[in-house]
């Protein structure tokens, strides 16, 4: 009886560990800029990848550090380059996309406090099918996004 009901604990436990992993979609070299203190806002950099057969299209994203959060493009227009909220980001079946500076980011608006090097920050995408894809985010100085993004 004791080991009948053990052995349904774990399946439960397997069945709900299933429906909340996303394991179709892995994020890799998160980084989100520190910036000086009393600039209420920032942004997030990585690289995120679809493992899966089927496109995944990112709608949202928020953090706990912050009043909200946004998934941003810089945009030419003429000579001017700037911000642009991103209604969805479409990850491609089987391919990988990077949110790097000067492109596709994670902005993060109203910071509770600010970061400090090393820190490692939380951020949720969530999908247009409600899933929520964590990743942790290290604090790092303008200018070093580039070496944590590129292993050769
Ligand atoms: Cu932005």
């Amino acid at each position: 009886m004791k080991n009948n009901r053990i052995q349904s604990m774990l399946v439960a436990v397997s069945i709900l560990f299933s429906i909340n992993v996303f394991a179709e979609v892995t994020v890799s070299d998160a980084v989100v800029r520190v910036l000086p203190p009393g600039i209420p806002n920032t942004s997030a950099y990585f690289t995120i990848k679809n493992n899966g057969d089927k496109d995944v299209a990112l709608v949202s994203a928020n953090t706990d550090v912050a009043t909200s959060a946004e998934l941003h493009a810089h945009i030419m227009t003429g000579e001017m380059m700037s911000m642009q909220k991103q209604d969805q980001v479409i990850v491609p079946a089987g391919q990988s996309i990077e949110f790097a500076p000067g492109g596709l980011h994670v902005m993060i608006f109203g910071l509770k406090a600010s970061l400090k090097e090393g820190q490692m920050v939380k951020i949720n995408l969530i999908t247009s099918d409600n899933q929520s894809i964590s990743l942790q985010a290290k604090a790092v100085k303008p200018g070093e996004e580039k070496q944590q993004h590129h292993h050769h």
